[in-house]
């Protein structure tokens, strides 16, 4: 049902956009009526606006605290076209209709973020802008809103198509991203004032998040499936930029955070590290003194599955680096950034995506991490625990080498990102087998072992690459099974959290075969 827009109420804090679109719509000879500070703009730019102030018949009162919140506007929102009883309403107390309304808040994010103090926060709380949306939104059978300044573009377009008309879907579809876009905001505000007096609230960034990507299905294609940003990490697949491909999958968002994550536990002053992911575990991970390095022992550890993988990068993707990660068909790439003879290497593979990150995000950066149950979710502090910052205890007779201490807390490093039960097998800076996902420890270890012989028939290496390695685990061994695999494979020290009722077991084990152990007292769990 087509509803023609003829009075058209603009009141935005941020007024990007705001010229051309208005212009637009006073072109198709629409009214325009708006706020203090938002008709002063378009007046600047020679528009013909009425102000607020002479449909309310009242001057913006208390710091402009009640400007919008009057029968005039809100009747004008709210009031049904063709009811008769609505339409008397409007008659006898000089109600005009508003047909569109178009509103940005108050930046009550942005003000917080920002680091000012408690008043100024609540000065930036607004009241009357979310009142309008709601009521516009109610109202969507008759009046269209508009709250993201992305929609100017195509509304005015659908404007123009129907000759100054919306279609009720188009009216729907706003309605509803009007109330999540009010929805979110006072999920901020409750927040935010929760931290303040220190309220053991609800946290609903849990369940508020903005959506950032329509996924053309979930896991499967049979699954509906949406992207929501909850804008609580500044470097990740949720901020960063995509330089090119194909739109990204349910599937391939998940496997993106995985393997950025993961890089980002190593520090790109100290090293450069590379992370291949497939199905949320690394199938490869190393680090090297420079990337092209790193992704070549990367992609080593299993060239397989490495195959249709994402790829993360912890320092400026470079020119060599990025030609060696185009030789096998990759899915994704994520980087702090890029340069530009990477980016045109990358290029010549149309379908694959580069995501700029803009930096790496801290590993000690606390955070919330939600998981579905049938009928709720589960939240929990996000795993921040980083094995330089833990208390390592050697418990066996000999000590590791200093070259075996650099590759056990490489490995714990990266056990902490593959799913449970993970072993990790490494030797000098490479992952060389990891065992993901298994109900049994010593299951995981035999994995393991297999895929690092394996590895080594691949590179046409003469001996399984498990000889002479290290192993992590990323909860402790509860039985010496899993420690007499390792070490039959060639592992000549290992590394886990200890903790277990038979640790004085699996130390004798680890002696009798002159092995080094060290405990970490932090299990890294991941589910
Ligand atoms: O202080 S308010 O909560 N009271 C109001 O009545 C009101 N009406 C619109 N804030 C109000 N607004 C907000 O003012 C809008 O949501 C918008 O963000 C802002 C635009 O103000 P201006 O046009 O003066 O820049």
């Amino acid at each position: 049902e087509f509803r023609r827009a003829a009075r058209a109420l603009i009141s935005v804090s941020d007024k990007t956009g705001l010229i051309d679109f208005a212009r637009g719509l006073t072109t198709l000879g629409i009214e325009l009526i708006s706020t203090g500070g938002t008709h002063a703009a378009l007046v600047e730019a020679g528009l013909k606006v009425v102000d607020v102030a002479d449909v309310t018949g009242f001057p913006e009162l208390m710091d402009g605290r009640v400007k919008t919140l009057h029968p005039k506007v809100h009747g004008g929102l709210l009031a049904i076209r063709e009811n008769p009883e609505h339409e008397a309403a409007m008659l006898a107390h000089g109600i005009e209709p508003i047909d569109l309304l178009v509103v940005n808040l108050y930046p009550f994010q942005a003000t917080i973020d920002a680091g000012a103090d408690f008043d100024q926060c609540i000065e930036n709380i607004d009241i009357g802008g979310p009142a309008m949306i709601r009521a516009a939104s109610k109202n969507f059978n008759d009046v269209a809103v508009v709250v993201a300044i992305e929609d100017y573009a195509p509304l005015l377009a659908e404007l123009e198509a129907n000759g100054g008309a919306t279609t009720l879907a188009l009216r729907q579809r706003l309605a509803q991203k009007a109330f999540a876009r009010t929805a979110v905001y006072d999920a901020a505000i409750s927040n935010w004032f929760a931290e303040q007096i220190g309220a053991d609230a609800p946290d609903f960034r849990a369940i508020g998040g903005k959506l950032a990507l329509n996924l053309r299905y979930g896991e499967n294609p049979h699954q509906q499936a949406a992207f929501y940003a909850t804008g609580e990490r500044r470097y990740g697949v949720s901020t960063a930029r995509q330089l090119q491909g194909k739109q990204l999958s349910y599937n391939n968002i998940g496997d993106t955070d995985a393997a950025y994550e993961l890089v980002a536990e190593f520090d790109p002053e100290r090293t450069a590290a590379v992370a291949i992911i497939k199905h949320s575990n690394p199938c490869g991970v190393a680090e090297a003194a420079t990337l092209e390095e790193a992704y070549r022992l990367a992609l080593r550890c299993d060239p397989v599955s490495a195959f249709g993988g994402v790829v993360a990068v912890n320092r400026k993707l470079d020119a060599k680096a990025a030609a060696e990660i185009v030789q096998i068909f990759t899915e994704v790439i994520i980087a702090p950034d890029a340069d530009e003879a990477a980016i045109e290497i990358v290029a010549a593979k149309k379908n694959l995506r580069l995501l700029i990150a803009g930096g790496l995000p801290d590993p000690r950066a606390t955070g919330l991490f939600v998981r579905p149950v049938a009928g709720g979710f589960l939240a929990q502090g996000r795993d921040n625990a980083v094995v330089d910052d833990m208390d390592l205890r050697v418990v066996t007779k000999r000590e590791p080498t200093e070259a075996e201490w650099s590759d056990l807390t490489f490995a714990f490093r990266v056990a902490k990102h593959v799913k449970s039960n993970a072993i990790v097998y490494a030797r000098s800076g490479a992952t060389v087998g990891v065992g993901a996902g298994q109900m049994s420890r010593v299951d995981s270890t035999r994995i393991a072992a297999i895929k690092a012989a394996e590895a080594a028939r691949q590179a046409g290496l003469p001996e399984s690459l498990a000889l002479r390695s290290v192993v992590a685990s990323d909860a402790f061994f509860p039985f010496a099974d899993g420690v007499e695999t390792a070490i039959e494979a060639g592992a000549t020290a290992l590394i886990q959290p200890g903790g277990s009722l038979r640790d004085a077991e699996v130390i004798a084990a680890a002696d009798a075969a002159g092995v080094a152990m060290v405990f970490t007292g932090v299990r890294h769990f991941r589910h």
